[in-house]
């Protein structure tokens, strides 16, 4: 390696395991999941596999129930045949000495009823539509109009994300990351742009954090806290989020987290995918606020993040679309070798192309 790189390939240690790199994989909609049952590819062993030198490997988001769908071709972790293949994902990403952990995910009013149970509206906190569109079979379609959750409906979701992280670990995971970025269901509940019950679960920032608190709360008696992660994106307007103070609700979010002992706070800083700029946010602060490790994430380059490890900004980062067209990225990074642009056509959705089939750069 070039001697400035070492601080990204010192070890570090998340929860109670000691992983060889701070590089992580973020997690990567790719949409390749076999329909009707939305099971992970056959292609997802390869793809893991091939990446699998990252010190931790975050899997795509995938949903706790099909209520927690949005978009075509997802993975879910709910049913048989999806930890079964599941388990062949995390076979092969073991047998690479590599370590993963599913990402829990519902989308909340970000969906359509066309993936909805019995064609029924997306659920939210409050029945208020997100502006943005979503992807189904037919192409690109605005959200459909959600329905607020009763009061007592919520403890079905939180049942179904513990069920969710139960089917995750027999499907062998090394953990789980809880979804709370980007907009989505308990990102809704969490910030006041999404968020108008008058019940226990809005108002104040305390009611507007129950929600996520509870599905921590019901994910910790399936996991240890030390193979939990949490994933936010405070200043992100993904999925058209808002909120009056993102910085007093994230700082609060990650003591209570703290208290829990979570193993990571994974932070898109940021526009997710976008511009790190978007609005002012004290990401040190956040930092602060959280006893666990810090994953920095959102483009990041080679100097950024060799940078942030070494003034402590970051425990790890990860990188997100430079992993789908740059399988060996860890070694091209080791390397400073140059990355491959992805062909953003085959992002979402299709077969081999675009997904394994990535050369490494050796071959390139
Ligand atoms: C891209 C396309 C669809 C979903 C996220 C899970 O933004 C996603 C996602 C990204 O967190």
């Amino acid at each position: 390696m070039t001697e400035d790189a070492a601080p990204l390939f010192a070890p570090v240690t998340i929860g109670d395991l000691t992983l060889p790199n701070r590089i992580a994989m973020a997690p990567l909609t790719r949409n390749r999941a076999i329909e009707p049952n939305t099971v992970p590819s056959p292609l997802a062993p390869l793809y893991y596999r091939q990446r699998a030198a990252a010190g931790l490997l975050i899997s795509e988001a995938t949903q706790i129930s099909q209520q927690g769908q949005g978009y075509v071709w997802t993975p879910g972790v709910f049913s048989d045949p999806q930890v079964e293949a599941w388990r062949k994902v995390t076979d092969a990403v073991h047998e690479e000495q590599g370590h993963i952990f599913l990402q829990l995910w519902h989308v909340g009013r970000i969906s359509h009823v066309s993936l909805q149970p019995e064609g029924g509206a997306p659920v939210a906190p409050s029945a208020i539509p997100a502006k943005t569109k979503t992807f189904i079979a037919s192409g690109f379609a605005d959200v459909s109009a959600p329905r607020a959750l009763e009061t007592g409906e919520i403890a079905g979701i939180v049942a179904d994300y513990a069920h969710a992280a139960a089917c995750a670990r027999r499907a062998g995971f090394d953990g789980v990351e809880i979804h709370g970025a980007n907009g989505y269901l308990i990102d809704q509940f969490l910030r006041d742009g999404s968020n108008k019950r008058t019940d226990a679960y809005g108002g104040s920032l305390e009611n507007r954090m129950r929600f996520a608190l509870e599905v921590v709360d019901a994910v910790l008696k399936v996991w240890p806290a030390t193979r939990v992660g949490y994933r936010i994106a405070p200043t992100s307007p993904a999925n058209d989020i808002s909120d009056s103070n993102p910085q007093a609700t994230f700082n609060a979010l990650a003591e209570a987290l703290t208290q829990r002992n979570l193993a990571y706070l994974h932070v898109v800083e940021g526009a997710t995918g976008g511009a790190r700029d978007v609005a002012p946010f004290d990401y040190l602060a956040l930092k602060r606020a959280f006893s666990g490790a810090y994953i920095a994430n959102n483009g990041y380059t080679r100097d950024m993040a060799i940078a942030a490890i070494r003034d402590n900004r970051a425990d790890m980062v990860a990188f997100g679309r430079a992993f789908i067209s740059n399988p060996d990225l860890v070694e091209r990074l080791r390397l400073d070798a140059p990355l491959a642009e992805g062909d953003r056509k085959t992002y979402y959705g299709g077969g081999a192309e675009g997904y394994t089939d990535y050369p490494e750069w050796k071959a390139a």
